[in-house]
């Protein structure tokens, strides 16, 4: 048969089933990952938490309604501390791909949060990772994971960092990390598990959580422009950053997932800047002047350790994954506080 005639049959047949279960679905990355998936044909089962109130906004404009056929979209009740259910989720959905991208996310939170923060963001790892090697066993079905690794790993180790580069945590969060990216690396090597680590930099984007630094700012200079607000508060602006666009770095973790062999990356933008610079380019762009006369800095902010500088080497992820960032800090910049700015307008 032509070469081209056996093309054109491949390109018909239908797409082999691919479904995802994502920890963590309903925040930043969980809903950007959600649609690039269901976009890619994937059924995506997603893990939520019981709130008292609403905490799917992220994903809402993404909702099926249950009695639509061809739904591709779908949700359960659970918790990263309630191991039996994580087990139950993974043994109805069977999925071929395991995101976790659950976790108590605040670093400066997880100092009056410590213990939760480790029972969650580490020990819930391992209790995805258990029932994974599990489920394998006793179906004899084969599943990816991928694990939400973190540059606040590396802590105080010497810029630019790379897979190579020791965790040396400052925060309790870090250490929750590192304690999750370990066993992920064990799971590999121990057992023949398919499992990553993305070691990801800050990414940030309008779905960024209000209280981390970039989205305070942002959502701050909306308020102030609006007339809500006088004053913003801040704790230390020297820290420095590798600030990436949220949406590209989701990118990066499927394509983690399918690579022939599992490894653990590094992804961030290779550029770093201080929180003064994004507070002084946002006030800029929002037309407000001189950030000194809307800025004060309030102490609570500052942490009891601080992880002074981030830059992320990504040359691993470059040459395998053929990976790199397209969004120039300055356009993070611009998209956050227009977002801010005009939905505060609606
Ligand atoms: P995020 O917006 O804070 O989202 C965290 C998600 O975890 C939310 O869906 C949250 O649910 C869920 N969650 C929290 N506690 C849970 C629990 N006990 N059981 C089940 N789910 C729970 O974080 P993100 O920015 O999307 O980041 C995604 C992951 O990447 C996180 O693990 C984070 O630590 C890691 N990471 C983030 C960055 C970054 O710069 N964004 C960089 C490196 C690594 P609710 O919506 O109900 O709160
Ligand atoms: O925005 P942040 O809270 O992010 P941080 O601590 O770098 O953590 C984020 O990135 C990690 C990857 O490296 C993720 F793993 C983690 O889940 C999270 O997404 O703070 C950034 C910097 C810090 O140095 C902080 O001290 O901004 C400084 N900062 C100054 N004033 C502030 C504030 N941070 C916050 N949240 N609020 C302030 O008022």
């Amino acid at each position: 048969m032509p070469k081209a005639r056996k093309l054109i049959i491949l390109l018909r047949l239908p797409m082999k089933k691919r479904v995802a279960l994502i920890f963590g679905v309903t925040g930043q990355d969980g809903s950007y990952l959600t649609e690039l998936l269901l976009k890619k044909g994937y059924f995506v089962h997603g893990m939520i938490r019981r709130a008292s109130t609403f905490n799917t906004a992220r994903v809402n404009h993404l909702f099926q309604e249950i009695h639509k056929k061809g739904r591709k979209f779908f949700m359960y009740y659970g918790d990263l501390a309630d191991a039996g259910t994580i087990r139950k989720i993974i043994y109805k959905v069977k999925p071929h791909e395991i995101y976790n991208l659950a976790a108590q996310s605040h670093v400066k939170v997880s100092f009056e949060i410590p213990e939760y923060t480790m029972d969650i963001t580490g020990n819930g790892a391992l209790r995805i990772l258990e029932a994974i090697r599990d489920f394998q066993l006793e179906t004899g079905r084969k599943v990816k994971f991928y694990q939400a690794s973190s540059s606040e790993m590396f802590g105080v180790s010497k810029p630019p960092q790379n897979e190579n580069t020791p965790f040396i945590p400052q925060s309790p969060y870090g250490a929750a990390k590192v304690f999750a990216c370990n066993m992920t690396k064990l799971y590999r090597d121990a057992y023949g598990l398919f499992a990553v680590n993305g070691i990801l930099f800050n990414h940030e984007s309008p779905r960024r959580g209000e209280t981390f630094v970039t989205r305070k700012i942002t959502r701050g200079i909306a308020r102030i422009k609006a007339g809500l607000d006088k004053k913003l508060y801040l704790g230390n602006l020297d820290a420095k950053r590798d600030w990436g666009y949220a949406p590209e770095f989701c990118e990066a973790m499927w394509l983690m997932l399918q690579q022939p062999k599992p490894d653990d990356y590094v992804i961030g933008t290779g550029e770093t800047h201080t929180v003064k610079e994004f507070v002084e380019l946002s006030f800029k762009e929002a037309g407000l002047g001189n950030w000194k006369k809307y800025v004060e800095i309030d102490p609570q902010y500052y942490r009891p350790a601080e992880v002074n500088i981030l830059i992320a080497d990504t040359k691993k992820a470059r040459r395998v994954l053929k990976w790199k960032p397209k969004t120039k800090f300055k356009d993070l910049v611009k998209i956050m506080v227009w977002d801010d700015i005009n939905n505060l307008k609606k």
